[in-house]
């Protein structure tokens, strides 16, 4: 099956069988525990909500379908599926990451993960043979984002994938701004796959949730067991608002990334806009790795103005339909000041060094019409 059927399809089989109801949505089985008739047998496989949930299951079907997968594990959080990942490590082992990464990210490597005795290094890296300086005999994982947050910078996963597998060291991609509709970092030769579900995958903010998907077997038995050993699985509630946002993935990819193409094209001609991070810009530092490697550029963009903060900020505050809030890849069109609001957690040398300026601006193009989403920016821009 193509993209847009299984999206719509898989896990959402409706159950014809002699005594199933036939429902054409999953239903949503709140029931925390699972009778059975014989005491050593769980009647349908199911014993607690925890271990496991029929529509929980419904969505990491489709989840691992959507990333050619083959399994996948729900989250009620990004981080919380971060967290589970970062828990196939032990005390010594080195995790090197892209530097640029979710403010989030960090501060859980760092502050949390630092404490247990991981060890972290973060590097500007594209290739795979530019990792090689940083990695340690104890590196275990080389942790990716591409497209990154918030500078949008381009990674070639295949590279980095071949060369840490030649090591035995793990690649996870973090595909939050991407989605999978554009690009799939599984087929790229990456192992683990991240979500943020919170993004383009619900689509809707209304549901906060994670997901990671595999196709080794024995990464996913790790997982599974960690997923509830730890316990901080989605709720059968929310497990239901995503697979419900998944059915319009490939329609809202397409049109977030028309009107983020209408908007860059807009902002390039503004004298007050000095400088565009969008990887579907042909002037875009990796341009040649984002066309190889992804299927679209997506909706996320940033641009710094040629001006100092304040007005910069002045700028944010004049929006009236776009608005300035933190979360991205939604159907209402986001912005916001990492410096202050989603990165403000990394210190600001470590910002500094990453090329996060203070007068950075990141925007989420939604699926509105884009002439009034322009509309709205020039009347701000014309404030400043
Ligand atoms: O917010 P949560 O669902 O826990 O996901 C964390 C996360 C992980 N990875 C990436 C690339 C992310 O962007 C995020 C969350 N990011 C934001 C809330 C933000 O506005 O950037």
């Amino acid at each position: 099956m193509k993209f847009a059927t299984k999206a719509i399809h898989t896990g959402n089989e409706p159950n014809l069988k002699e005594g199933g109801s036939g429902d054409v949505v999953v239903p949503i089985h709140l029931s925390t525990t699972f009778a059975r008739a014989k005491v050593d047998r769980p009647t349908a496989g199911y014993e607690y909500s925890r271990s496991g949930n029929p529509t929980r299951e419904a969505l990491e079907k489709n989840l691992a379908a959507l990333e050619n997968g083959k399994y996948a594990f729900a989250f009620s959080s990004g981080l919380a599926a971060m967290t589970n990942i970062l828990l196939l490590l032990k005390q010594g082992d080195h995790l090197l990451s892209i530097d640029d990464v979710y403010g989030g990210s960090r501060r859980l490597f760092t502050k949390v993960f630092g404490d247990f005795g991981l060890e972290f290094t973060f590097a500007d890296f594209c290739q795979g043979k530019e990792i090689l300086p940083h990695l340690t005999k104890n590196t275990k994982v080389i942790w990716i984002e591409s497209p990154t947050n918030p500078l949008l910078k381009i990674i070639d996963i295949a590279s980095v994938a071949e060369t840490a597998r030649a090591k035995g060291i793990l690649t996870v991609v973090d595909n939050t701004f991407a989605s999978p509709y554009f690009q799939k970092p599984l087929d790229l030769g990456a192992d683990i796959v991240i979500h943020s579900m919170t993004k383009y995958i619900g689509g809707h903010s209304d549901c906060v949730a994670g997901g990671v998907v595999v196709r080794d077997e024995q990464l996913s038995v790790r997982l599974k067991f960690l997923q509830n050993a730890v316990g901080a699985i989605l709720s059968p509630f929310d497990s239901y608002q995503i697979l419900k946002g998944i059915k319009t993935l490939s329609l809202r990819m397409k049109r977030h990334e028309e009107n983020a193409l209408k908007i860059v094209d807009f902002l390039s001609r503004q004298p007050k806009v000095k400088k565009i991070y969008y990887p579907g810009l042909s002037t875009h530092p990796n341009y040649d790795i984002a066309k190889k490697q992804m299927t679209g550029a997506s909706g996320m963009l940033s641009f710094e103005l040629d001006t100092d903060l304040a007005l910069s900020v002045k700028f944010l505050e004049s929006l009236k339909i776009i608005a300035v809030a933190e979360s991205l890849g939604v159907v209402e069109s986001l912005i916001e000041h990492p410096a202050s609001m989603t990165h403000a957690s990394i210190p600001a040398e470590d910002r500094a060094k990453i090329g996060l300026s203070d007068t950075l601006i990141r925007l989420s193009v939604g699926i509105e019409d884009a002439d009034d989403l322009i509309a709205d920016i020039t009347q701000a821009l014309e404030g400043i």
